[in-house]
């Protein structure tokens, strides 16, 4: 199992919390995700066959791109 936590600095409110939840969640393979509102975190656990770089790219593509 892997795991992340990133800042999404698009996230602006619980639309947008529940909107990365929802997303994130259908991706195949991610087990767990918690969006925080007010610190615009995000952690993310997953394993095969979901990658880093398919997080990274679902999220760039619904516009709440993580920053490093
Ligand atoms: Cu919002």
């Amino acid at each position: 199992m892997d795991s992340k936590t990133f800042l999404v600095p698009n996230i602006s409110c619980g639309h947008c919390v529940r909107t990365v939840e929802t997303e994130l969640s259908e991706l195949k393979g991610v087990r767990a995700v918690k969006a925080n509102e007010k610190t615009k975190q995000v952690k993310v656990e997953w394993e095969g066959p979901a990658t880093w770089t398919a997080i990274e790219k679902l999220l760039t593509d619904i516009d709440y791109a993580p920053t490093r």
